[in-house]
């Protein structure tokens, strides 16, 4: 089966997507996610310039060996960009495989070890009160885990907290917004505010927080120890994840699990994190961290050392990836929760998906490959908007994680 040709397709339906289309001499064409927020043009310039002309002509059923050729033969090997183009080649070659044994891409990861996949859903507020409502919400709505972010006093904007009565969307039109940030403000907080979830919601819903890189391993350390009683399912990106061995200083002070990888883009990005079992679960997505190619080979490292997964699913990761995510979510043992914000109306005015949400879990229909299409003609709708994520700052200016 040859790959005939290939293009990328940037939208913004609500905010920027590139999706990468394989096309085949059988006539069948496979989709990739090839998002990065606020990079995605440097995706697509190595999409088109450096990786579809070496795709024409190769055999697409050869997923093992085309992602070697575009890993190592790459010679400037990992990165988010570089990943996210290979991720995405890597998804619509998997896609076109299980389509042309006309099955759904689960079956051949596996089969099901499930038949529904646990997500978590995001409460918010610009305050306390106002986070509280936003997780009684979810919990209406069903949702068995639900994850926390609050704004805190003193602080005008942060991470995770929609501004305005827009839904949360970090990236923004132009250039990076300055965002300020005080450490000592954020550590005495969080644990009030989880001790206040605790009090009016009860022990039965998992909760989760993303520290979003912010603290270093001792302050980590403070942190979630001080969330222990509050039995977090998990503290994600509790510090940046460069030095993984970082992770010792918090593992050594705290039974809170912990999350990371959401900005990973291989495995070697996990291998101390994962063997010295300093983390249990695993956030590196599909669509940055090598497709289903890598992550398999990521998943089964992890399931020696009782990591699960528990992907990235922010509205920034297309319906490609969120579906990609759920036929592997579905189909490995060791899945631990799959991120679920729902996207704008307006993508699925462009993309068409075979998943729906029911009490607490995203359900996937058996439609042959990822299930996932995107109507070129609607998505010319939407064109690219150039937007960027925050950049952020300590109080006295010092530049920060954001
Ligand atoms: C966040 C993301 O979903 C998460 O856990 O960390 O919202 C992240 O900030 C965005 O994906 C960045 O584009
Ligand atoms: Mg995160």
């Amino acid at each position: 089966m040859k790959i005939t040709d290939a293009k990328v397709i940037v939208c913004c339906p609500g905010r920027n997507f590139v999706t990468l289309k394989v096309f085949t001499d059988a006539g069948i064409y496979g989709l990739g996610d090839a998002t990065l927020n606020g990079r995605e043009k440097a995706v697509v310039a190595y999409l088109e310039e450096h990786c579809i002309p070496a795709l024409i002509g190769r055999d697409a059923r050869n997923t093992e060996d085309l992602w070697h050729y575009f890993y190592r033969g790459a010679y400037w090997k990992r990165g988010p960009v570089t990943m996210a183009a290979l991720s995405a080649i890597d998804l619509a070659l998997w896609d076109i495989k299980a389509k042309a044994l006309n099955t759904p891409l689960y079956n051949l990861l596996g089969g099901k070890s499930r038949d529904r996949v646990l997500v978590y859903a995001h409460a918010n507020g610009k305050d306390p009160g106002e986070t509280l409502e936003a997780v009684g919400k979810k919990r209406d709505e069903g949702f068995l885990a639900i994850r926390v972010q609050s704004g805190i006093p003193g602080m005008s904007a942060i991470y995770g907290v929609a501004q305005g009565d827009q839904p949360y969307e970090p990236a923004q039109r132009g250039l990076p917004k300055e965002e300020r940030w005080d450490t000592a403000k954020y550590l005495s907080f969080v644990p009030k505010l989880f001790r206040s979830v605790r009090d009016t919601y009860g022990d039965d819903v998992h909760l989760l927080h993303d520290v979003h890189h912010r603290c270093t391993p001792i302050e980590a350390a403070r942190l979630a120890k001080e969330l222990e009683p509050y039995h977090l399912f998990w503290l994600e990106d509790a510090v940046t994840g460069e030095l993984q061995e970082g992770l010792r200083l918090v593992r050594q002070h705290s039974t809170t699990p912990l999350a990371i990888g959401e900005v990973f883009n291989t495995a070697y990005d996990y291998t101390t994190l994962i063997t010295e079992q300093l983390i249990d679960f695993v956030r590196m997505p599909l669509s940055h961290g090598g497709g289903i190619t890598h992550l398999s080979k990521v998943a089964a490292l992890a399931a020696l050392y009782h990591v699960q997964t528990g992907f990235h699913g922010a509205t920034d990761l297309s319906p490609v990836s969120l579906a990609a995510s759920l036929h592997f979510d579905l189909a490995i043992n060791n899945f631990g929760i799959q991120e679920y914000m729902p996207h704008a109306p307006s993508v699925s005015e462009v993309f068409t998906t075979g998943y729906r949400y029911e009490s607490g879990f995203l359900h996937l229909d058996d439609a042959p490959g990822i299930g996932v299409d995107l109507d070129e003609e609607r998505a010319k709708r939407y064109p690219y908007v150039p937007a960027a994520l925050p950049v952020n700052r300590k109080g006295d200016g010092t530049l920060f994680y954001w």
